[in-house]
């Protein structure tokens, strides 16, 4: 019997062609019925049996332009690329406020005199279970805060997203609490792997992406890296940010990337990576362990998700 896939199935859960062959082979060798159920099993023995240590290679252009998760522009993955040419990325102003001693209006010109951007590959772990590797151009976000100055009063960093449903539509939906907001501890903001990011791929930010300024924390979900950043305060109490507002018991504060921490309605253990077919193992703090591992001392991460 013939079963016709419906139409709507997107694309990248379709069995490519290699492993579909490979599936019938298999099914052959066995004996094994080719029922709905074998298949899973199957990929799941697959994807075990497929060395733990496959590369990283850049996730294409058209991948990481093109898949986004931009609720401002809609909820779609392809919405961002296709609805975000009516945000206007320059001129922008950033607000640095709260505990630091050059609160301000800055122009994000001004703000990004004299910094020297640099590049920096990064893996991109979104808590959904799929990642990139993005080569991203941004400067560390230590560098802004050490021009501001913090007071001692400063334990965290918060940042807001631009708020205009003329620029941004999706927020004329309540599908989340406007502005996105997002936030770090200070000690996580001043890592060096900390970046705010100015551009990607050697060109600047598309719209999509975050344009003008996004920050990236590569060993956190990638929802605490906040796009088309307004504002930034520094302050002594915890904020709330965004998701962990919205659903607080699935998203939390620190959302550092842990194979260990399922979310409560799917396994943390395993990521598609963007381009591939077989699942890779999530690593703790998404591979950045030896660098971050010590932010985290004495630090329960299960409570502290
Ligand atoms: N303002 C804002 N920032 C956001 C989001 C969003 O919806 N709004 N989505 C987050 C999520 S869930 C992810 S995975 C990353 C995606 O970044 P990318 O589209 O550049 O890959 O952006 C994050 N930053
Ligand atoms: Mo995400």
């Amino acid at each position: 019997m013939l079963i016709r896939r419906p139409p709507d199935i997107p694309s990248s859960e379709l069995t490519p062609e290699p492993l579909y062959l490979r599936r019938r082979e298999f099914i052959a060798a066995t004996g094994l019925a080719a029922g709905s159920l074998a298949f899973p099993a199957l990929a799941r023995a697959l994807e075990r049996a497929s060395g733990q240590q496959r590369e990283d290679r850049l996730t294409p252009w058209e991948d990481v332009t093109g898949y986004n998760n931009f609720y401002e522009f809609g909820t779609g993955k392809d919405d961002p690329a296709e609805n975000a040419h009516t945000l206007r990325p320059r001129p922008w102003t950033v607000e640095i406020a709260g505990e630091c001693a050059r609160p301000g209006r800055y122009d994000i010109d001004l703000l990004l005199r004299g910094v020297t951007i640099e590049e920096r590959v990064y893996r991109m772990r979104c808590v959904e279970a799929w990642s990139m590797v993005i080569p991203w151009n941004g400067f560390p976000l230590a560098t802004l805060i050490n021009r501001v100055q913090p007071t001692p009063r400063a334990r965290f960093i918060e940042f807001t997203t631009l708020l205009d449903p003329e620029q941004m539509p999706g927020q004329r939906r309540g599908v989340l609490p406007w502005p996105y907001v997002e936030g770090l501890r200070l000690d996580e903001a001043m890592h060096p792997l900390a970046i705010l990011a100015t551009g990607v791929y050697g060109r600047p930010l598309p719209n999509q992406n975050g344009a003008p300024l996004r920050l990236v924390v590569p060993w956190k979900y990638g929802f605490k890296g906040i796009k088309s950043i307004v504002r930034i305060r520094f302050a002594a109490e915890m904020p709330r940010n965004t998701w962990n507002v919205a659903a607080p018991d699935e998203y939390g504060f620190y959302a550092n990337v842990n194979p260990e921490v399922d979310h409560p309605r799917w396994s943390q253990a395993r990521e598609r990576r963007i381009g591939e077919f077989l699942r890779r193992p999530t690593l703790m703090f998404n591979g950045y362990a030896e660098q971050v591992g010590h932010l985290y001392a004495g630090l329960d991460l299960r409570r502290n998700y």
